[in-house]
């Protein structure tokens, strides 16, 4: 049977029967902690994320079981229901990515500079993994240089996408699966919030190939304050730019492709078709090698790669909220006849005031 289509469940067995779980940590998520385990069998060494049992887990579970056919995603090995240190958890199993973060790779990168081509292979998996999810309806919400790992350290290592603690399955689910609608005759602008959805994740691939070209993201806080006003307003008026010395050999696709990925407004945002079908990401073996500042940037800006990371996360998080804010919106101005329909049906008034 389709493996999308079976629904998969949790393992109910112990987890200690078939893996030893090691105190070795290899990263701590919002969502819980990820220690390192090794299968009892095989003596193979796996990553195992721990979660708290609720309905949020449960949709993470759910979602990354469904990308993880995706060769670009990190593949789930077993999921195990467990009480586990006192109380009811996910365990979920792993691959383990031997290889680390995609940013840490290039900064310790020693064999020659990194080049613009090599940039664009390395956009043309991330930008795979994001179509594999858009296309099946799913916004991951939480595209970081942090959940961007390599299977392996050597030149063989693959680049997946992890963590789907924020994902969001957007057609289908909440809304449309009430019996009051089918997909079939909804109007767009019931589907529109998922555009929002999906444009987070393309802008979140913006800022991901700025740095990839040059080892500084595109907005930055004055001066070490955390996400100063500065800094949002920046954001939200799109102001940044492609300084010399890093950007000047930079091939002016990268530059155009950038600015429609950061595009203020979300509905001209380029969507993952667009981005997959411009030639500089479908024809990453044809952009040149240059060769690019990425390297030494990042080595010199180590001590505030830190901040750099907790910017990128803080607005992820800003724009996760304001896109909900923008769907709910949606809803509510929306004049579609089901939608009144059911309105009338629950006393509310046919038309909302604006
Ligand atoms: N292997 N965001 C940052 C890690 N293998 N890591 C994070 N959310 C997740 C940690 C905090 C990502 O869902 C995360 C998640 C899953 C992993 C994960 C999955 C599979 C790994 C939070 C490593 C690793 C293993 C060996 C060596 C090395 C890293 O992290 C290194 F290269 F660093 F030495």
């Amino acid at each position: 049977m389709n493996e999308e289509l079976t629904k998969r469940v949790p393992k109910t067995t112990t987890i200690t029967d078939d893996y030893e779980i090691c105190s070795t940590v290899l990263g701590v998520g919002i969502t819980g902690k990820v220690v390192q385990c090794i299968a009892k069998k095989t003596k193979e060494r796996y990553a195992l994320k721990v979660l708290r049992d609720c309905v949020k887990a449960r949709r993470e579970v759910d979602l990354h079981w469904k990308a993880s056919s995706c060769v670009q995603v990190v593949n789930i090995i077993d999921v195990y229901e467990n009480t586990y240190t006192g109380s009811r958890c996910l365990l979920v199993v792993m691959e383990c990515m031997d290889g680390g973060e995609l940013f840490q790779r290039i900064q310790n990168k020693k064999d020659g500079a990194f080049t613009e081509r090599e940039a664009a292979k390395i956009m043309y998996d991330v930008c795979s993994a994001v179509k594999f999810l858009h296309d099946r309806h799913i916004a991951h919400r939480d595209l970081k240089p942090e959940n961007l790992l390599y299977t392996k350290p050597d030149q063989t290592g693959i680049l997946k996408l992890t963590d789907f603690g924020f994902a969001k399955e957007v057609i289908a689910k909440g809304t449309l699966q009430t019996p009051c609608y089918t997909p079939y005759y909804v109007a767009p602008e019931v589907l529109g919030p998922q555009k929002y959805d999906m444009s987070c994740d393309i802008w979140s691939l913006g800022v991901i190939m700025y740095i990839l070209l040059c080892g500084f993201p595109p907005f930055f806080s004055d001066h070490g304050h955390p996400i100063s006003p500065g800094m949002k307003k920046r954001i939200r008026t799109g102001q940044y730019d492609f300084p010399a010395p890093e950007w000047s050999n930079v091939s002016q696709d990268a530059k155009d492709l950038i600015k429609g990925m950061l595009e203020v407004d979300s509905t001209k945002r380029l969507t993952i078709e667009q981005v997959m079908r411009n030639k500089w990401i479908a024809l990453y073996m044809e952009v040149p090698q240059t060769p690019l500042h990425t390297g030494q940037m990042l080595r010199e800006g180590v001590d505030v790669w830190p901040e750099v990371q907790e910017e990128m996360t803080r607005s992820l998080a800003t724009m996760r909220v304001d896109y909900d804010q923008v769907h709910i919106k949606a809803i509510n101005n929306s004049n579609n006849p089901l939608l009144n329909k059911r309105r009338k049906r629950s006393g509310l008034p046919d038309t909302p005031s604006k």
